[in-house]
């Protein structure tokens, strides 16, 4: 190829890549991960209804009090999510059908977590499941282990380090 060939194939190109149509993007959804950087996590936990969305409201949220998620992967390589009352936005084939604030539920959910800034960056409610109301939830916070009795106690903790990208 001639340098003024390839110079007109490369602003050929040009011109064919500005053409295509921009990315749509979904807010608040787990989309397909537009890069590889991106992985999805899931977690179940348990938690009480505390809001219910209300029709015409948008900001009223469906929202959960759930308990602790010990193996949650946090931003900067942390683990863990304590006990909290937490907004779930929901994936489009959940329903909250059958629900009433104060029912008890086990919900699963799916974070976007990106590997490369190391941060979580979205999450939804991919299934969840009404469990019997005399079921006992624990809303134990995460805690460190107690020092043992009559002894110092122990150094703080080392800061977990950051995983790699994982399986
Ligand atoms: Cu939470």
């Amino acid at each position: 190829m001639t340098p003024s060939l390839r110079a007109a194939a490369i602003a050929a190109a040009a011109i064919a890549l500005a053409a295509l149509p921009a990315c749509k993007r979904t807010p608040g959804k787990a989309a397909p991960p537009a890069d590889d950087s991106v992985k999805t996590y899931s977690y179940t936990v348990r938690g009480q209804v505390r809001q219910l969305p209300q029709e015409g409201n948008m900001q009223s949220d469906f929202m959960v009090f759930h308990e602790a998620i010990p193996e949650f992967k946090g931003p900067k390589g942390s683990l863990g999510m304590d006990v909290m009352e937490m907004p779930f936005p929901l994936a489009d084939d959940v329903t909250l059908e059958g629900l009433r604030v104060g029912d008890k539920v086990r919900l699963t959910f799916v974070v976007r977590f990106d590997a490369r800034l190391d941060v979580p960056r979205g999450y939804e409610a991919t299934r969840i499941e009404k469990l019997p109301p005399d079921t006992r939830l624990d809303f134990t916070p995460l805690t460190r282990p107690a020092p043992a009795p009559g002894r110092a106690a122990p150094p703080p903790p080392a800061p977990v380090p950051p995983t790699g990208p994982g399986s």
